[in-house]
């Protein structure tokens, strides 16, 4: 059940000037529009906040009455999707202080002292609590990225992020306690989750410091023009599964989903043959096959149209390896890499691989753009109907949402 926690509200300045997004400048400025004004405004948050900071969004801005430095004010909120949503990365320290001395937060209650910005071990804290208990180390996060619900920590590599986890687990090793406490600056999440495809290192880091003891606490947030609350308590999902790819070493078979796709020459033999050069290979057996589907093309739409199918494949190499023989039957059939997204003869894509979640320069599995294609969704739903991705959603899920608008027939293979 989400615990609900009353009343730790940080209020926002009165003055709040509504602007239009124009463009990010660099990671902490932004320029808008505010009525016939052009400001360039600070923002305070590392995040890349792709889909929060589009041009056109709507947000509103603390302005400055003189201007500071080269920004002229602090871009606080932005709408989108019809919520509004925190953007300042500071808030969550002061709602955490303001919880503290409300003693609003169940698990921290009994700390009536603590100490900001504490110099640990070359890190620093965002708060060492005193209590009759001994010390609890505390590092507070602002989140506001939400897909479906599922709040995803961080939207962008943190190194600094990935410190503070190390530097908790070890004080948990060592029988301290040590905790994460999230504010999601939005109300829409009911869980959340590492975002291992933006940060592999965090998502690791995550998951050790959850086995070592390290506490994990989220809260999403009511945000209005005037004020932002903490709202519920939702579960933190580390997932030890989220591991980085170079560290999967299957000693045992895996089975893992490999899409193919063809839009130029035989299409048909060019399936067929790329399914042979897999078979041949010891480390590589094919459990299932699924049918041939003729496709309109995704993405790129001024080609040929595909035939696709996917294999459903066990194999004992590591998913790098896999990735590698692959290619290496993508070449042997003549693929030249040309206009990215254009007509190939054939296409060899690693779209799942155990349950592992995989996010590196040259790999991400889940195949990214699995959950929008409905050339890729059907074929998995033919191999197993209850499929599910590693973070837990149906794939038959993902094939209705995606609707029938993708044209896709089947034909004899
Ligand atoms: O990654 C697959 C290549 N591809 C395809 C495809 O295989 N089928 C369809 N229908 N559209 C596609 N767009 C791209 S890119």
């Amino acid at each position: 059940m989400p615990q609900r926690t009353h009343g730790v509200r940080v209020p926002l300045p009165s003055s709040l000037v509504p602007v239009t997004i124009v463009r990010r400048r660099n990671r902490f400025a932004v320029d808008v529009r505010a009525g016939r004004r052009r400001l360039v405004l600070h923002l305070p948050n590392s995040g890349r906040m792709q889909e929060l900071l589009a041009t056109g969004a709507v947000g509103l801005a603390a302005v400055a009455a003189q201007a500071r430095g080269r920004t002229q004010g602090t871009l606080v909120l932005v709408r989108h999707r019809g919520r509004w949503v925190g953007v300042d990365a500071r808030l969550p320290n002061r709602l955490f202080e303001t919880a503290l001395r409300a003693g609003a937060l169940r698990p921290f209650r009994g700390y009536r002292r603590w100490r900001r910005e504490v110099p640990v071990a070359g890190v620093r804290l965002d708060f060492v609590l005193e209590g009759p208990g001994g010390p609890c180390l505390v590092e507070t996060k602002s989140c506001n990225r939400v897909d479906d619900g599922v709040a995803l920590f961080p939207d962008a590599p943190t190194v600094r992020g990935t410190a503070h986890l190390r530097l908790l687990a070890r004080a948990a090793r060592a029988g301290r306690r040590a905790a994460v406490v999230w504010f999601v600056q939005r109300d829409d999440a009911r869980v959340l989750r590492p975002f291992a495809a933006a940060d592999p290192d965090f998502a690791l880091a995550m998951a050790r410091a959850a086995q070592a003891g390290v506490e994990f606490y989220a809260y999403t947030c009511r945000v209005t023009p005037r004020a932002v609350t903490v709202g519920s308590r939702i579960p933190v999902q580390a997932d030890p599964k989220t591991v980085a790819a170079r560290r999967v070493r299957p000693r045992r078979w895996v089975r893992a989903y490999i899409g193919l796709g063809s839009n130029q020459g035989d299409r048909l033999a060019l399936l067929q043959e790329a399914e042979a050069r897999l078979a041949a290979r010891p480390q590589i057996r094919i459990t299932g096959r699924s049918p041939v589907y003729e496709s309109a093309p995704v993405g790129y739409t001024a080609q040929p149209w595909f035939l696709n199918r996917v294999l459903q494949i066990e194999t004992t190499l590591p998913p790098h390896r896999l990735l590698t023989a692959l290619q290496t039957v993508e070449a042997a059939l003549g693929r030249v890499r040309t206009v990215r997204w254009g007509p190939r003869t054939i296409d060899l894509d690693l779209l799942l691989y155990g349950e592992a979640t995989i996010a590196t320069p040259r790999l991400v599995v889940p195949h990214p753009r699995l959950p929008s294609r409905r050339f890729v969704l059907q074929p998995l739903v033919d191999l197993d109907p209850g499929l599910r991705l590693p973070d837990g959603r149906s794939v038959r899920a993902l094939l209705q949402a995606v609707g029938q608008a993708q044209a896709l027939r089947m034909v004899p293979g």
